[in-house]
């Protein structure tokens, strides 16, 4: 009796080892547990996790008119590039991550042989190209968006062209609006037909071309201060303690950066490899949440709330989405719309502004470096707003009643802050956004006082 008792248990012992054994081989989960922190370095798919199913699904719900007697009349879309190489910048702190690793670390942890193991692939020539991945997000996109919107974005309205191409002149958003185009291309089977796209800087990449913003954030070291002080904060120090700890790595040795490459890595990894990467075991989810809080930081410095002159370097972009608002608007009075879609490709550096500008994600609290507890629930939470192939899509509807017009945040419908219809009058948006509309001039926000450089040189 007893025998069999010790018999059976020892049994059941061996087997369930063998098979966690098997199982944790086979089962490393393909996603990694961290993969909702990695900010801007993060996948679309992780806000549309259907799309992890099937890349062209569209959920018609979703992307349906306001009501049945609306017709759709004109789209502008701005969208971010796909997933991208590091840049030369991340590309050198991750080879310093991996040298130290290498030369240094020490433990019995099988992740540790797994990141030994790793052959570092990253150049510096990559220099933030976009990726195969990357080009697929915007073919996949597109798809998505001709099926959602068959009225705007159409092949007849391809052929005649009514749908128009702008992109900034970086070589990842200008990849990126091809493989959209091509996108188009393959879901109609369209073989004699150019790519054809208009460079924008002065639109798509307006950060660089106000004075005010370079002088005054950009090469302006105090502008991002907070930053500076959570990288030596009591949170990160313990990010630090606990990656020296599991590596046996002196704790001097791994500075902010180096724990930061460690994250980059592992998003990097995934985004591009699509794999769970040995060097995400090197963080656990207390660890990422604090990372991601230190770009999120940069992100509200740089180019959200964090400074006014962020939001109103966008206005040249904001006016123009208007204006083609209100150009279709008019057409549609006198006739027939001229042009049905705007696909616009920029940067998350030209949405987060643009989004700032039209106050979303607007938390009551600035993000600060000692508030990281306190900001647990932001609504200014990068990863969410802007992962690669981020794009915010404006609608305009003729319904029976009137134009209106709805926003879809990564193909998800957003209502305007403050206004909480989901797709109000036209005149109603106009209305809410007329101070900006009367004024968000560019040459005033941006202009370096000239009357301020001619006094110093007197
Ligand atoms: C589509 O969206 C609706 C509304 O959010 C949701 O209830 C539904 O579950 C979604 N359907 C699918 C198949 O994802
Ligand atoms: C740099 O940023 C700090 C903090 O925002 C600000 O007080 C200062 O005026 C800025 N310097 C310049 C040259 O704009
Ligand atoms: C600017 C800001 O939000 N500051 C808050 C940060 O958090 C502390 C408490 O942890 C508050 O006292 C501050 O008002």
């Amino acid at each position: 009796m007893k025998t069999t008792y010790f018999l059976v248990n020892f049994l059941i012992t061996f087997l369930s080892v063998m098979v966690g054994l098997s199982f944790s081989k086979l089962a490393r989960p393909t996603i990694p547990a961290i993969a909702h922190y990695f900010g801007t370095k993060g996948r679309y798919e992780e806000v549309n996790p259907h799309l992890s199913d099937d890349i062209l699904f569209v959920n018609k719900s979703l992307v349906a008119p306001p009501s049945p007697d609306c017709r759709a009349i004109h789209m502008v879309s701005v969208i971010r590039h796909g997933t991208r190489y590091p840049t030369t910048k991340n590309v050198i702190k991750i080879a310093r991550l991996f040298d130290l690793v290498v030369s240094q670390a020490s433990g019995a942890a099988s992740w540790l042989s797994d990141i030994k193991a790793w052959k570092m692939w990253y150049t510096e020539d990559m220099d933030g190209r976009l990726v195969e991945k990357g080009r697929d997000d915007h073919r996949h996109l597109a798809m998505r968006l001709a099926q959602s919107f068959p009225t705007l974005i159409s092949e007849d309205h391809l052929r005649a062209n009514r749908i128009e191409f702008i992109t900034s002149s970086k070589h990842r958003c200008v990849d990126s609006v091809k493989a959209f185009q091509e996108g188009l291309h393959r879901l109609w089977n369209v073989q004699d037909m150019d790519y054809k796209h208009y460079v924008d800087d002065s639109l798509m990449r307006f950060f660089d071309h106000c004075e005010r913003f370079v002088e005054s954030v950009e090469k302006n070291k105090t502008a991002l201060k907070e930053v500076e002080r959570f990288k030596s904060s009591a949170v990160m120090d313990a990010v630090r303690r606990k990656i020296s700890s599991r590596l046996q790595i002196p704790f001097n040795q791994i500075t902010p950066d180096m724990a930061e490459a460690a994250f980059f890595l592992c998003s990097y990894e995934f985004a591009i490899k699509s794999e769970n990467s040995p060097w995400c075991d090197l963080l656990d989810d207390s660890d990422a949440q604090v990372l991601e809080y230190k770009s999120d930081l940069k992100q509200y410095w740089k180019r959200g709330y964090g400074h006014a002159i962020n939001r109103k370097s966008s206005c040249p972009l904001f006016h123009d989405i208007f204006k083609r608002l209100d150009k279709a608007a008019n057409d549609y009075r006198f006739g027939d719309v001229e042009k049905t879609a705007t696909i616009q490709v920029g940067h998350g550096e030209t949405l987060l502004p643009l989004l700032s500008l039209m106050s979303f994600f607007k938390d009551k609290k600035p993000l600060t470096a000692e508030n990281f507890s306190l900001q647990h629930n932001r609504k200014f939470r990068s990863g969410q707003i802007v992962p690669y192939a981020a794009n915010l899509v404006f609608v305009l509807y003729e319904c029976s009643d009137g134009l209106r017009i709805q926003l879809f945040l990564n193909e998800k419908p957003m209502t305007f802050p403050k206004m909480n219809q989901a797709a109000p009058l036209y005149e109603m948006v106009r209305k809410h956004y007329s101070k900006l509309l009367n004024g968000c001039d560019f040459n005033n926000e941006c202009n370096v006082r000239q009357a301020n450089l001619r006094n110093t040189e007197l």
